[in-house]
């Protein structure tokens, strides 16, 4: 297929690569995602649970809608597609960048080193005071407090309205990239939904992965439909094939 083609020459030339991973990609995993049916978003209201006005006006909601999120990550595991990322990483090392909008660990499970968590991570607490980040497995309560100066907790997450991480340097830097690929996302949350223009106002070649046409199919050159269990392992093995 040409998409290996050309993935396989940018692989033998050292060129770049830089995937963007959404809830797709954990759906084989378990893990549910926003929109579609079964989504979080059919469940419960973005307005009551991913906001900080939300935080600020119902802090029990907010931290049980993710500490019911974070207890999930015990019982669910990487699927096949996390583990080809893993493969291409180990391949072609840095000249990966990977870049997820999710916030599950299942990327660093498979394997993979360098994650651009660009919307948080459940794994991870923050102080509402000082902004200090801190490893957290166990569910967060109001009663939390930071060590550093006392202050409440909240989820390391970027919610709406709040600026994701890696805008400054990262991400401009991994759209300069070759090749563009989005693996499980419906490409309908910005500023993420908006790079694959911005790779294709670089002339880079861009690649959807997804199990359905999504808000942004028009905006790739290639399209790999089905699920990204499947479909990611077979064409990343086979771009794979020939790099040494
Ligand atoms: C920002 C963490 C300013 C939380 C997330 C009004 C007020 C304020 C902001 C806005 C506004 N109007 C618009 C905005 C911007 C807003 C936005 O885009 N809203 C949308 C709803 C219109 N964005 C923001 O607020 C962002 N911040 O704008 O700040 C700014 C920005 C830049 C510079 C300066 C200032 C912050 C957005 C981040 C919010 N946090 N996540 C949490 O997890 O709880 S967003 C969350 O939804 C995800 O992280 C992801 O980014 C987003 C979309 O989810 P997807 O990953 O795409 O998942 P989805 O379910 O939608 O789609 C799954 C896809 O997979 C589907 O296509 C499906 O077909 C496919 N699929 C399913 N199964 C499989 C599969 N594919 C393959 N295999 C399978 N098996
Ligand atoms: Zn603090």
């Amino acid at each position: 297929m040409e998409a290996v083609l050309e993935i396989q020459e940018v692989l033998r030339t050292s060129g770049r690569i830089t995937v963007l991973t959404g809830a797709g990609i954990s759906a084989e995993s378990g893990i549910a995602t926003f929109r579609g049916d079964g989504g979080l978003w059919d469940k419960y209201k973005i307005e009551d649970v991913a906001t900080p006005e939300a935080f600020k006006r119902n802090p029990e909601l907010v931290l049980e809608f993710y500490n019911m999120r974070r207890r999930q990550l015990l019982n669910v595991k990487p699927n096949p597609a996390h583990f080809a990322l893993a493969r291409l990483e180990e391949a072609v090392r840095d000249r990966l960048t990977l870049i997820t909008q999710n916030v599950d660990d299942l990327h660093e499970r498979a394997g993979s080193n360098r994650v651009l968590h660009m919307h948080g991570e459940l794994t991870q607490a923050r102080c509402t005071s000082c902004s200090q980040v801190v490893p957290w497995t166990g569910d967060i309560s109001v009663t939390d407090r930071c060590e550093s100066c006392g202050e409440a907790l909240r989820p390391h997450i970027v919610w709406f309205g709040e600026v994701p991480f890696h805008l400054e340097t990262e991400i401009p830097q991994a759209l300069e990239a070759e090749i563009f690929m989005a693996v499980g996302t419906s490409g309908s949350v910005y500023p993420a939904a908006g790079m694959v223009l911005e790779a294709k106002l670089r002339q880079k070649l861009t690649i959807e992965v997804n199990l359905e046409a999504s808000e942004n199919t028009p905006f790739f050159d290639h399209h790999l439909r089905g699920p990204a269990g499947v479909v990611l392992p077979e064409f990343i093995d086979a771009c794979l094939a020939t790099h040494k």
